[in-house]
Parts: structure tokens; sequence; C-alpha cells
């Protein structure tokens, strides 16, 4: 815990300090408002402040204010101290941001009371914004593999349809099927089928370039969303993918696992109408057919062609 204490009088700073040296905390000092602001919004802000009311300059109200105003995250506990004891000064206090309260001279035992309220307080805050950062977590990215979700794969594909369009670059959708991923799961069990998707997915970002769409479409199914040239570009991108996965060992128990994977690709010039359902219903035609004709090989829909401008026209859709 890191605790501010701010007193424009020196002997009450060593007072306060004295009084919460038993705890487990890191104290430091501001002997005005000015300088407890500067502490507060610096990169290593205090949780708990115990502020003088009345000092030169800013007053401990004043800052308390400010923080609750300009403070995003991380907001500290203030406690005001003042001599000011009648309670529409302690009501004013609490009504522009100040947590609590307390009066002067100060009651040593009051002070570590509500020391121990901050400090539930602070720890009540940590945990929320730990489990937060969990559910966000959750809520973008597959928790299997750390690849995005379908949800943030398809929004992602609106930001990159956008960003093709700006760079006059066509969109490449590609869905790839692990091939006979059930066998793994029925010989090796779930386990080393988790384990399997783990370095799949591992693979794909090893392999593909760090601008490219990853996410996990469903059980052993991803899908690529990346920006691409022409259909050679396409092809050449998919071929080595598809060779890094069949060459990758994974290792389960006392096997050597491995494994192939089936790519259905659709290329096309980007246009704001373009849906992402449209471009999967074709990925995944071509999909069917890399199956069709033996799995482990990529088979590109392409509704591109060149045209004497150099630029590409869409021929079918
Ligand atoms: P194909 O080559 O035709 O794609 O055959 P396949 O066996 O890969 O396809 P199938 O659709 O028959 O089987 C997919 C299996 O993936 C079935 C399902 O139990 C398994 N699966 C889906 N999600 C997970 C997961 O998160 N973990 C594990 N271990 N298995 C999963
Ligand atoms: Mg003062
Ligand atoms: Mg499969
Ligand atoms: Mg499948």
């Amino acid at each position: 815990m890191r605790v501010l204490i701010v007193d424009d009088d020196p002997t009450i700073r060593m007072t306060l300090e004295g009084l919460l040296n038993k705890h487990d905390c890191d104290i430091i000092h501001a002997s005005s408002g000015q300088g407890a602001l500067t502490i507060i919004q610096s990169e290593d802000p205090p949780d708990i402040i115990f502020m003088d009311w009345e000092m030169p300059g800013l007053s401990g109200v004043e800052v308390a204010t400010l923080v609750r105003e300009t403070v995003e995250e991380y907001q500290p506990y203030v406690i005001i101290i003042s001599s000011y004891n009648s309670t529409e000064q302690i009501i004013e206090a609490l009504s522009y941001g100040a947590d609590d309260y307390i009066t002067k001279p100060i009651d040593g035992r009051l002070l570590n009371a509500k020391y121990a309220v901050a400090n539930r307080i602070i720890g009540i805050q940590e945990k929320l914004r730990q489990t937060n950062e969990v559910l966000e977590k959750l809520a973008y990215y597959d928790e299997l593999t750390g690849v995005l979700n379908r949800r943030s794969g398809a929004a992602s594909f609106q930001v990159e349809l956008e960003r093709c369009i700006r760079k006059d670059q066509n969109i490449a959708v590609a869905m790839v099927d692990i091939d006979h991923f059930k066998k793994i799961n029925d010989v090796y069990g779930h386990q080393a089928g988790d384990k399997v998707l783990k370095s799949f997915a591992n693979t794909l970002k090893q392999t593909l370039r760090p601008y490219d769409i990853i996410c996990r479409y469903g059980g052993e199914e991803f899908m690529l969303i990346t920006e691409i040239n022409h259909e050679a570009q396409a092809v050449d991108l998919f071929e080595r993918v598809r060779q890094k996965i069949k060459k990758t060992k994974i290792n389960f128990d006392d096997h050597i696992l491995s494994l192939t994977a089936s790519f259905g690709v659709y290329i096309t010039v980007p246009r704001t109408d373009l849906s992402l359902h449209t471009m999967v219903q074709h990925a995944d035609k071509a999909l069917y057919e890399a199956k069709g004709n033996g799995r482990d090989r990529v088979e590109v829909d392409s509704a591109i062609e060149a045209n004497d401008n150099g630029d590409f026209d869409v021929v079918a859709d």
C-alpha cells in the first residue's frame, strides 16, 4: 500500500507518519496541494491519501475534487484531515470527493481504524480491476488458444475491410480446418486434442504476418483475414502456412503428434457493402473442395482479375 500524507505543517506530517508506521505501507509526503496533485498524477500514484483541508494554494478539498474529475483509473482513497469539525463542513468535504474525514486533534485509534477501512476498499477495488481484466480478455479472445474469438474476428473484418479499401488492396478470407482432428481426440484423448489446438494456433500466429487476423471460428476451424494483392500471393502465403503446420511436431506424453490442415480461401476486391457472411460462404465452398480433393491442401476461389491498368476487377461474386 502506498500512502501519501499531505500537510503544510511538517509536525503534523511527522505525527501522521508516526501513527501509520506500524502498517505495512510505503509513506510519502507532500507539503502542498499542488505537490500532492503531481504525485497523484505520476506513474506511481498513492493508494490512500491523508490530506489537510487548509493549505496555502490548492486546498485538500480542491485536490480531492480535481482527482475525481481527472484521474481515470486507480482512484485513490482520500481522507481529509481538518480542525473544522461541524457536520456541515464534514458533509462539504465528502460531497467534494473525499472518501472519509478525520478531525484534529488526531485520535490515533480512529486514524488506524480508518486506515483499515481504506485498505479494505482498495483491496476490493483491485480485485474488481483484475476480474474486469480477465472478463475483457474472455470477451475478445478464445480461452484455449489465445487467438481472437469468433465475435471479435467478425468485428475485426470490418476494420480490415476499411483498411483494404483505403490502401487499395484486395482482401482474402481463409477458412482452415484441421484434418481428421477427431482421430486425435479418439486415439490420444481430449487433452491431446486441446494441446494440438493450442500448438496449431501458435503456428498460425508465427507464420502469418502481425497484421493478419486469426480467429477461432469454432471447434478445430479457424478463420484468417488478410490483405492480399493477387491470387498468387494468397497461394504463397497459405501454402507456407500449410507446410509449416505439416512440419510441426507436437509432443504429448510419449507420443509425437503431427497434423495437416485444409484451407479454403476466397479473394475479392473490398467494397463497403461486402459482408463477411458472403466471404465465408465462398471460403467454405473452397474448403469443402480442399477436403474432397484429398485434404492437406489450399484451394483458392478468386473473384478478381487484373485489368489493363494493373488494377483488379471483380469478375464473379
Ligand atoms: P475432417 O478432416 O473432415 O475435418 O475431419 P475432423 O475429424 O477434423 O472433423 P470432425 O468435424 O468430424 O471433428 C471435429 C472434432 O473436433 C469433433 C470435436 O469433438 C472436436 N473438438 C471441437 N472443439 C474441441 C476442443 O476445444 N477441444 C478438443 N479436444 N476437441 C474439440
Ligand atoms: Mg494546514
Ligand atoms: Mg476437421
Ligand atoms: Mg470442422
